[in-house]
């Protein structure tokens, strides 16, 4: 028998933990916290639900263990094994004669969260000429990097550092319900101090219990809260003077424009008291190190979602919260090489970035907003990752699949995703995929994705390959590790999919890697140090710059990297592509007869991560559900009670939940969202009762609606009823069905 011990990742989120793996002839029989490397604390690893998971996801009997070409029609469910040469060679034969008929922009690329490295799939992409990519930037991210870097030319790191910070104020964010590791016990330890947080989210969260500043404003109207505390700060000289004085443009435009944000008005829009808001601000502004943390609640509502982080942005300059300890981080470009030298983003062509779906509308996330951007953070030589902030607006690639218009997309691939139950508009996606001429999913489980695919094809996921997480680039920041053991069965790594099938695009010359390792050792060379060293510690973090802005002037250069030169209040980019230059909030459709009730979707909840890891027993929870959650008085007046089946309705469709009652906003109703059956029938029409009870038959991404900056759609404010749920409904949500055919 061989035995051996080796250093590994968990690959179950993207903190990336530390483990040491026991080996024996090739099999993990042990896994336990690594002490030696991130997060240094084996409390934290052991207390982390999914680390326990590792092995049950590595071996599970469900996973995808070879390639996998369809054998009846679409959505049967039935399924050939092939070999990776043959799946490689009819993909890429398929997509050569797409490209010769339709041009590359006919073939679209769908991912999600970080479940995997990204710049390959960005790379083959660029080099086959297509600018269709389908992300979930827009909603996820993408908002507070966009306002940053506007505002202060990069984006922000945000500190809560029990000793420096003074107030910390967490908005749209519940790091006890998504966070498992290190930014949960920041908080954890911040509150121990006494010192003032104030949390801002419509349901009284477990964070939320940790304070008495709990605000529960109607979702939504986030951006009015934001310039009312700008209004009391600005009004009442409590803003520090001097660094506006000498860092920020456009005060006088921005005290103009919250003249009108009142408390009293404030408090009208958002359903808050008028004398919190006050006191809120007073206490936010007279912390001298405050910080602001911020989660997908105001990223997912809509045309406000900007609004509100260009109005927190403003909170942070007018009171210097900025570039200091405790507070928030100008970060740095990484020293080794950078996303946007590996995803090569300067080799699509100017031709076929004009084709990028919805570009005469939006204003910024395009290649045209992105290159104005550039211009101005290159001032500080730094450039962001730029296939994040230029994907596609998702509506409108389903709807050329579809429609052909205005050009025909006719494949996909799917990777690190689940479009069918976390984009917006489930029904069109099912349809939309049910269209193509080619659909390839790269996945480790079966899902309503795969069983629609012509092809599957099983990748490594935790502990079988190596992992490196760079935050794509917007901080000099890098970690992970090595893989325990070679990958189980045929699975392979995403970027040996991309390379193999650059090959045979004729993309020789830029997949010098034989594989994913190499290219990890090549990025890590930059560092001076070969990948093999990196494993060692699997950090690179160099110790924070603060007070850059006055280093960079003392250089010359200017202190901020916009186009001031300071702190744009008044944004100047903004104002040059057509949108307002100063946050503003947008009033948006009122509850009516037909919906009277304002619906939230996807509040997290532990351990479930969006659709992922529900085949696994160890992640069962006994008797969780896909819940509604109202308030007790909400729940009183519809004659609703906990653990009654129950419909969501909303101008798109249905879901159904069971109801929960909890300590919230009134007249509200959060879904949980990710929720589909796996011991369902996995073939079509229920893919897995893919649209039972899951949260995106709710809402929608259509493009007229969307707000015209990032082409944004809304998660969270939507109108909507909620009725008991009728007696088919009910047989649906409890079927038990067998799934998949393996011919
Ligand atoms: N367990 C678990 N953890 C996860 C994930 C998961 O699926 N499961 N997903 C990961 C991902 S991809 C992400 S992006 C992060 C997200 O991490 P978070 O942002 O912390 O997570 P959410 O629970 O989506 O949203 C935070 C809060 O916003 C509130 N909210 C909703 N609407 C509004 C509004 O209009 N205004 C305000 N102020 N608040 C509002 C919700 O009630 C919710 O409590 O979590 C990551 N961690
Ligand atoms: N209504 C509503 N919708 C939402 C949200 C919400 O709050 N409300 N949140 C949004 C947010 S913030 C996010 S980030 C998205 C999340 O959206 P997704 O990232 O699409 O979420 P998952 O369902 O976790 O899908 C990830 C898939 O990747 C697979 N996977 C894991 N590792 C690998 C790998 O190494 N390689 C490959 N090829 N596949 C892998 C998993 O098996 C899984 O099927 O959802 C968004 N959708
Ligand atoms: S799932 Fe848990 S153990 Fe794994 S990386 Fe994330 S926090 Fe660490
Ligand atoms: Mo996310």
């Amino acid at each position: 028998m061989q035995h051996r011990t080796t250093k590994t990742n968990c690959r179950l989120c993207s903190y990336l933990c530390g483990l040491e793996a026991r080996i024996v002839d090739e099999q993990i029989v042990e896994l336990h916290p690594d002490p030696s490397r991130y997060p240094y604390d084996a409390g934290i690893v052991n207390g982390c639900a999914r680390f326990h998971s590792n092995l049950e996801f590595l071996n599970h009997p469900k996973r995808i263990n070879y390639p996998l070409k369809r054998s009846a029609e679409r959505g049967a469910n039935s399924w050939r094994r092939i070999s990776w040469d043959q799946a490689l060679d009819e993909i890429s034969d398929k997509l050569l004669r797409l490209k010769a008929r339709f041009g590359a922009e006919t073939l679209a690329t769908a991912i999600g969260g970080p479940h995997t490295t990204f710049w390959p799939l960005h790379r083959f992409m660029n080099l086959f000429g297509s600018p269709n990519n389908v992300g979930i930037g827009q909603i996820c991210w993408n908002p507070s990097i966009w306002v940053n870097s506007l505002t202060f030319g990069w984006p922000l790191e945000n500190e809560i550092d029990p000793e420096k910070t003074e107030c910390a104020i967490l908005w749209g964010v519940n790091p006890s319900e998504s966070d498992n590791s290190l930014f949960w016990r920041q908080v954890l330890a911040y509150r121990r101090t006494g010192k003032p947080l104030i949390v801002i989210d419509p349901r009284e969260t477990r964070t939320a219990r940790l304070t008495e500043h709990w605000l529960a404003p109607i979702p939504g109207t986030d951006a009015a809260l934001a310039l009312g505390l700008l209004h009391v700060i600005i009004n009442e000289n409590l803003y520090a003077q001097q660094f506006v004085d000498s860092w920020c443009h456009g005060f006088d435009q921005l005290k103009q424009q919250v003249v009108d944000y009142s408390p009293e008005r404030v408090a009208q829009v958002t359903g808050l008291p008028a004398a919190k808001i006050i006191q809120v601000a007073r206490t936010y502004a007279s912390a001298g190190t405050a910080s602001i943390f911020h989660g997908r609640g105001i990223d997912q509502i809509g045309a406000n979602s900007i609004q509100v982080h260009r109005g927190i942005a403003c909170l942070k300059g007018v009171t210097g919260n900025v570039d200091r300890p405790g507070a928030s981080l100008l970060s740095d470009m990484p020293e080794y090489i950078p996303e946007i030298d590996l995803e090569r983003t300067d080799l699509l062509p100017a031709s076929q970035r004009e084709k990028q779906l919805g570009r005469e509308r939006i204003q910024l996330q395009t290649y045209t907003g992105y290159e104005l951007l550039t211009r101005y953070t290159l001032q500080h030589g730094k450039q962001l990752p730029a296939r994040y902030l230029t994907s596609a607006q998702p509506n409108l690639v389903w709807r050329a699949m579809l429609e052909s218009r205005p050009y025909p997309i006719r494949a996909l691939v799917v990777s690190g995703s689940n479009p069918l139950i976390c984009q917006a508009d489930s029904q069109l996606i099912g349809q939309a995929l049910q269209s193509l001429d080619l659909l390839v999913a790269l996945e480790l489980f079966p899902n309503s994705v795969t069983s629609l695919a012509d092809y599957i094809l099983p990748m490594a996921g935790s502990l079988e390959r190596p992992v490196l997480q760079t935050n794509a680039g917007v901080a000099n920041i890098a970690y992970g590790g090595p893989q325990a053991i070679v990958p189980l069965f045929e699975r392979r790594c995403d970027f040996d999919f991309w390379r193999e099938l650059g090959l045979r695009c004729g993309q020789k010359e830029y997949w010098p890697w034989d594989d994913f390792t190499a290219s990890l050792d090549h990025i890590s060379t930059s560092l001076g140090i070969s990948w093999e060293n990196f494993c060692e510690t699997g950090l690179y973090a160099p110790p924070p710059q603060y007070h850059k802005h006055q280093s960079y002037q003392a250089d010359g250069q200017p202190g901020f990297a916009t186009p001031s030169g300071k702190i744009e209040l008044y944004s100047e980019i903004l104002n040059q592509v057509g949108s307002s230059p100063l946050p503003f909030h947008q009033p948006q459709a009122e509850p009516s007869a037909e919906f009277p009730l304002l619906l939230i979707t996807g509040g997290r909840k532990q351990p479930h991560w969006a659709s992922s890891f529900r085949w696994l027993k160890s992640l069962e929870k006994p008797g969780a559900v896909p819940e509604a959650e109202v308030s007790p008085t909400t729940a009183k007046a519809l004659g609703l009670a906990e653990g009654q089946l129950v419909t969501v309705a909303t101008p798109h469709g249905e879901a159904t939940f069971t109801l929960k009652i909890i300590n919230m906003k009134d007249n509200v109703v959060n879904v949980d969202y990710g929720w589909w059956f796996p011991q369902q029938s996995l073939a079509a029409p229920e893919l897995g009762g893919a649209f039972v009870a899951n949260a995106n038959n709710l809402t929608t991404a259509a493009f007229e609606s969307a707000d015209p900056i990032l082409g944004q759609w809304t998660y969270n404010r939507i109108l909507c009823r909620l009725a008991p749920a009728l007696a088919a409904e009910q047989a649906t949500i409890n079927a038990d069905q067998p799934e998949q055919v393996l011919a």
